[in-house]
């Protein structure tokens, strides 16, 4: 697909709210990443990530990223943790800096690193600013992360503002993958509130009324990873799209 960026704006306008299913190419869980891609399109999700903060293997997620974009129309999303996560056969990728990470690596080197493959593989890249709220999950460890404790909105806040100013027009606040706690809509709010790009959430969510709650407080797409990887029903996945899709704000 090319210009995955205006597809994703356009499917915003027409929906409040969309769900991107995060796939890691290690963990294939209950099923085939073939099967979970295809189901989580049947179900309504806008688009698929491949990736994850753990996931470092570049042949098997090459693997995993051709299979699934054989097998689905939506778009195919690097989600890359680490110049690793750079793989051809994607649609685009999210180019993230960690901007709250305390080591640059995470926050401009492997940028640099991954950017050559990124243009070579003929990647779109979506400029993200990356935030990791709270503690204790695998990408705070493996990056380096200065947190943001869940109840200090304002913090999240002004992290966003600086994407906004640097140009960045995505952001994904990130609770981790599989979180106890999910990003708070006080803090989403904060966020919307000062951010005009396109807020991604993500870490923790497995049910429909946190999904609204994170959607009428300003999140234009959710994230869900684990709860599908788990085995989690598609049933539930349709009613979550269903329900973030009928909110206005
Ligand atoms: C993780 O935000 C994603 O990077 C999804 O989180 O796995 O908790 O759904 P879960």
């Amino acid at each position: 697909m090319k210009n995955v960026e205006g597809y994703l704006q356009a499917a915003r306008k027409e929906k409040s709210a969309l769900l991107f299913v995060l796939i890691d190419s290690e963990n294939d869980g209950e099923g085939s990443a073939t099967t979970l891609a295809r189901e989580a399109e049947k179900n309504g999700a806008s688009a698929i990530l491949v990736g994850g903060s753990s996931a470092t293997d570049q042949i098997t997620m090459a693997e995993t990223v051709k299979k699934i974009k054989g097998s689905v129309k939506i778009p195919v999303v690097l989600f890359p943790g680490n110049v690793t996560g750079v793989v051809p056969g994607a649609d685009a990728i999210l180019f993230s800096s960690l901007l709250n990470s305390e080591n640059p690596y995470f926050i401009s080197q492997a940028q640099a690193l991954g950017a050559p493959n990124v243009l070579k593989f003929g990647l779109e890249p979506l400029p993200t600013a990356y935030i990791i709220i709270g503690e204790g999950t695998t990408v705070w460890h493996v990056g380096s992360v200065r947190t943001i404790p869940f109840d200090k909105p304002g913090l999240a806040a002004i992290y966003a503002l600086s994407a906004q100013f640097l140009g960045m027009r995505f952001v994904y606040l990130e609770a981790g993958s599989g979180a106890k706690s999910n990003v708070t809509p006080e803090m989403v709010a904060a966020v919307r509130k000062l951010f005009k790009g396109f807020l991604i959430v993500g870490g923790g969510i497995r049910n429909k009324e946190t999904a609204a709650e994170i959607v009428k407080a300003g999140a234009d797409a959710i994230v869900i990873g684990t709860f599908i990887e788990k085995g989690g029903s598609f049933k539930t996945i349709a009613d979550i799209v269903k329900t973030i899709e009928s909110i206005r704000n």
